[in-house]
């Protein structure tokens, strides 16, 4: 699988997982290490991260200064390793030097070389969190840390020098302490004096290190496998909890959706009931008889009987809308309104404003087609109230994290399969 996919599987997963962003950054660092095992040294500026490694490798290939030399990670492969020159770790926090530092120890880094001048005494306290932070790491992924104290010629009295690795070993307990001095290597190498080149602590810190990187495959094995294992409980905890918020909110909407139908139907049957009186009139149906010029200011029983249609209209009115409101159905969708805010009202968009005759509370309230025509309607004007549609919403967005989660499995299921 060529990077570029395997960076968009990652950010498939990212996408649902963001907390996943270390773990994935690691998985990138196996993948592209290919065979080679990376072996980076961390420690601070001048404390002889460079010429330890040039020592390690045999040859001057990192630049060694008294001042912050390294900024950049440079990297060199011998023997059938990478080595990681990282910038030290007094780079200002947050820097591009700080993060070629971070990527190096967490990313890149098989195994760990932690350096740490004798001549500074022990840890101070930011040296001393890191290296139980690779501690923590190593019990996490099997990663090893290896702790180097250089520059141990700097300390000629035996004494002082025992008691400075001392109190290092007191700090950090569980770790293999080496000790060692580049330069008595160095002059060991070039003098031919096997001695010097034993008293330089190098030679054992070369067996240390064959014996860590024969582990490093079964290591990244062993990374890789938690990755994905972890990976995938993950998100198959996320698909479920994710299925059931989508199921229990579906749910939620089909018994709002039915209580609304249900209550809306009582309310109706009862508001047709209580018509009934006017509906159905014996006799004569005064409502009929027309205003003329002459009545004008005269209580006629025309007059009377629209009079009580409307009151009667009114009352069923506000039943319906007691109803609505209970619901949440208010006012109209914003699509729908207009500049007059007391009709921007469901129920003068369903009902009209007035009725005075008795066949048009008749066709409303009683005919079936009429009681058809309402429930649609305000049915409608539920589906497209606020809260309504802000569950409506919620529903998507749980659906779309729903096909992100699938996708986020199906990419980590690819990469499994390249890694
Ligand atoms: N005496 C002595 N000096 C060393 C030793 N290792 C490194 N140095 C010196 O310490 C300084 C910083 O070394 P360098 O490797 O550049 O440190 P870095 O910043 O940690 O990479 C240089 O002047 C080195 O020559 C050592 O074992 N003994
Ligand atoms: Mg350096």
């Amino acid at each position: 699988m060529d990077i570029h996919t395997f960076d968009a599987a990652i950010h498939e997963i990212l996408a649902v997982l963001p907390e996943y962003n270390m773990p994935l950054a690691r998985l990138r660092a196996i993948v592209q290490a290919g065979q080679l095992p990376t072996v980076t040294v961390i420690g601070k500026y001048n404390h002889g991260k460079s010429r330890l490694l040039n020592e390690l490798i045999g040859d001057d290939i990192f630049s060694v200064a008294d001042k912050r030399e390294t900024v950049t990670l440079s990297e060199h492969l011998q023997h059938n390793i990478r080595w990681l020159d990282a910038p030290g770790l007094d780079a200002d926090v947050a820097t591009i030097d700080d993060q070629h530092a971070q990527d190096a120890m967490w990313n890149k880094a098989d195994i760990r070389l932690m350096i740490h001048s004798v001549r500074e005494g022990e840890f101070d306290p930011y040296e001393l969190r890191l290296f139980q932070q690779f501690e923590q790491d190593a019990v996490q992924t099997q990663r090893q840390s290896v702790l180097v104290l250089t520059q141990i010629d700097q300390i000629p009295d035996q004494t002082v020098l025992a008691h400075i690795i001392d109190s290092i070993q007191k700090q950090a307990p569980a770790a293999t302490v080496l000790p060692v001095s580049a330069t008595r290597h160095r002059q060991g190498i070039e003098n031919s004096k096997t001695l010097l080149v034993q008293r330089s602590g190098i030679p054992e810190l070369q067996q240390t290190l064959s014996r860590v990187i024969e582990k490093v495959p079964a290591v990244r094995q062993f990374e890789t496998n938690k990755i994905f294992t972890d990976l995938t409980a993950q998100l198959s905890q996320l698909q479920q909890t994710t299925q059931a918020n989508i199921q229990q909110l579906s749910a939620t909407l089909d018994h709002q959706r039915q209580a609304f139908e249900h209550d809306l139907n009582q309310v109706l049957d009862k508001v047709r009931e209580d018509l009934q009186p006017i509906l159905h009139v014996s006799g004569q149906d005064d409502s009929l008889e027309p205003d003329s010029f002459a009545n004008m200011y005269k209580v006629t029983a025309g007059k009377r009987d629209r009079n009580r249609i409307q009151v009667a209209y009114s009352r069923a009115c506000i039943e319906i809308n007691s109803h609505l409101v209970r619901y949440g159905v208010v006012s109209l969708p914003d699509t729908q309104k207009s500049n007059v805010r007391s009709l921007d009202t469901v129920m003068v968009a369903v009902m009209g404003i007035s009725v005075k005759l008795r066949k048009d509370l008749k066709l409303i309230f009683e005919d079936e087609s009429g009681r058809q025509r309402l429930g649609r309607e305000f049915a409608h004007y539920f589906e497209v109230s606020a809260d309504r549609m802000h569950l409506k919403e919620q529903l998507q967005d749980l659906q779309q994290q729903l096909q992100q989660i699938q996708q986020a499995q199906h990419a980590s299921a690819t990469l499994e399969l390249a890694s």
